[in-house]
């Protein structure tokens, strides 16, 4: 697309833009064909496809805009999410009786904190244009999130959802899946180097691993199945969908064997039934990947991936969980920083 807007004009357009762009609704551009197929391969790989889009179509300052520009809207969005929840925690806290809430509340607090310290400071190096250290700091917020989720959690109840911790690792699994898919042929990281493979091993598991929510079950999941030739960026793509592939099987099994023969309630049945079929399309995708895979077709094992989390995602929403005041700004904000994590691997080419 071509401009004939001076520079300088452009400048001062896009710091006015940025310092605006919390506090004034924007009319924004319309995506060109370009920018919107970028915005595709973003969005396809979060678990809503449509909160993604339409978040980077509200705040698009021109039609053509590159990663570096969806990178800032990332994080800029990212970052006044967080402030926002910050500050709602903090209105709740004092209202908060009940003991145990209160602990729950303190603990998000604590998150959201480190996800806003940590996009103030992946903003900083953003507009540095120090892009490991941005990806550095919004490394760490996928861990601190969790620890708000995981605290409403509490054991078992009755109504609670036998596949929550098989969910869990799904959503896992695949997104490492992803991760390591986009790795491959996006991201070139520095070669490794073979005199020390077990070092640059650990730190590829580390760079990867730590954009999960649970980098141990992440790091235990690599060290557990990695076979030493296969150690390069294809051996991680290659156990990612493995282990996807094998969970996504074992649970379609255990959903139809065990859950459904024996569902006396039809609330319950249905949901069940939801998680069959999600879970079919999951297994369905991961044996596709890996064909895909075999064949060295890694655009096509990525096509495969991509509806794997709204799949999963079908299975988790089914079922009704107790009312929490913070589930839709988690949900929020979980999928906000993932589309800052992953905007920002885009930029290293
Ligand atoms: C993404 O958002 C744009 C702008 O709102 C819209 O025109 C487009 O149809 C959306 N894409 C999909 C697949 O819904
Ligand atoms: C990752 O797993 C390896 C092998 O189990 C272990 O040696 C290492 O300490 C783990 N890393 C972290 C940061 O826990
Ligand atoms: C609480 C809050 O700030 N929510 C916002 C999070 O970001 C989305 C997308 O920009 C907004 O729609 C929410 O209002
Ligand atoms: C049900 C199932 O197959 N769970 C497995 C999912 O993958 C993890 C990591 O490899 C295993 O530990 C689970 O047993």
């Amino acid at each position: 697309m071509k401009t004939t807007i001076s520079p300088v004009f452009l400048v001062a357009f896009m710091a006015i833009t940025t310092s605006t762009l919390l506090l004034t609704p924007m009319v924004a551009a319309k995506a060109s064909p370009e920018t919107q197929a970028v915005i595709d391969k973003v969005c396809r790989q979060m678990e809503d496809y449509q909160f993604c889009n339409q978040t980077f179509n509200n705040d698009l300052p021109q039609p053509d805009t590159d990663k570096v520009g969806l990178t800032k809207i990332a994080i800029v969005e990212s970052q006044h999410n967080a402030t926002n929840t910050l500050q709602f925690i903090r209105d709740l806290i004092p209202k908060e009786k009940d003991p145990g809430q209160l602990n729950h509340l303190t603990v998000c607090e604590n998150a959201y904190g480190i996800v806003k310290q940590s996009f103030d400071q992946a903003y900083d190096a953003f507009n540095k244009g120090d892009y490991r250290g941005m990806q550095g700091y919004e490394r760490i917020t996928p861990r601190a999130l969790a620890s708000c989720v995981t605290i409403f959690q509490v054991p078992p109840k009755t109504n609670e959802n036998p596949l929550n911790e098989r969910n869990r690792e799904m959503r896992i699994l695949l997104t490492m899946a992803i991760v390591t898919a986009t790795t491959s042929t996006l991201l070139l990281l520095s070669p490794m180097v073979a005199s020390e493979l077990s070092p640059a091993t650990q730190a590829m598991i580390d760079l990867i691993c730590r954009q999960m929510e649970d980098y141990q079950f992440c790091n235990q999941t690599f060290n557990h199945d990695l076979i030493e030739p296969f150690t390069d960026k294809v051996g991680f793509t290659r156990v990612a969908i493995l282990e996807a592939q094998y969970n996504a099987t074992n649970t379609l099994k255990f959903i139809r064997d065990e859950l459904i023969p024996k569902e006396k309630d039809p609330g319950q049945l249905h949901n069940y039934q939801v998680c069959e079929s999600a879970y079919d399309t999951l297994k369905e995708s991961f044996d596709q990947a890996y064909d895909a895979f075999n064949r060295g077709d890694y655009q096509g094992m990525q096509n495969y991936e991509r509806g794997t989390p709204k799949a999963i995602a079908s299975c988790v929403t089914t079922f009704k969980v107790p009312p929490g005041a913070l589930d839709e700004r988690n949900r929020e904000m979980r999928i906000l920083l993932t589309m800052a994590v992953v905007t920002s691997s885009l930029l290293d080419k």
